[in-house]
């Protein structure tokens, strides 16, 4: 079993370079309510550390590179970002924590929902209780 759901995105590049267009309904499978980017991030610094009750996230390495942990209270699984072509698909319910962010990395996330504090699991051992009561 593996918790890495990938979505691979069509890179539109000719000589200029290259660009990738996401759309809702077609490349990402829910709306989006919500996008926000992780970027500036300091040297040996992990974020996340925590689950959603309901948001749905597709992630993508947009620059540079990270590795994102995914746990579902039985099985953990490292994944590598470093290609703006695949988004990462993290349902709700994963753990998730992201680290050895490189230089540079910049990481867009889009999102089902707007903001909720609400809706963070940020306990690991409320976690792993609720995953064991689905
Ligand atoms: C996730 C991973 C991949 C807001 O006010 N609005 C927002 O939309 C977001 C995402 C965050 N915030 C506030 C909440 C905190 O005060 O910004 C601060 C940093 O958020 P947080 O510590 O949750 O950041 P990460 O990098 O640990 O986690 C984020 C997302 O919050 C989370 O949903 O799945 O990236």
């Amino acid at each position: 079993m593996t918790l890495a759901k990938w979505l691979d995105f069509q890179a539109l590049g000719d000589e200029r370079g290259s660009l990738v267009a996401l759309e809702q309904g077609t490349s990402i499978p829910f709306e989006i309510k919500r996008i926000y980017y992780i970027y500036h991030t300091e040297k040996d610094i992990s974020r996340g550390y925590h689950a959603h009750k309901e948001l749905k996230q597709v992630a993508i390495c947009v620059s540079g590179s990270c590795r994102i942990t995914l746990d579902n209270g039985f099985v953990r699984e490292d994944v590598f970002m470093d290609n703006p072509t695949k988004g990462l698909l993290i349902d709700s319910l994963l753990w998730r924590e992201m680290h050895d962010f490189s230089a540079g990395c910049i990481l867009l996330v889009l999102a089902s929902d707007h903001y909720k504090e609400s809706d963070y699991i940020r306990d690991y051992s409320c976690f792993t209780a609720k995953v064991n009561n689905t």
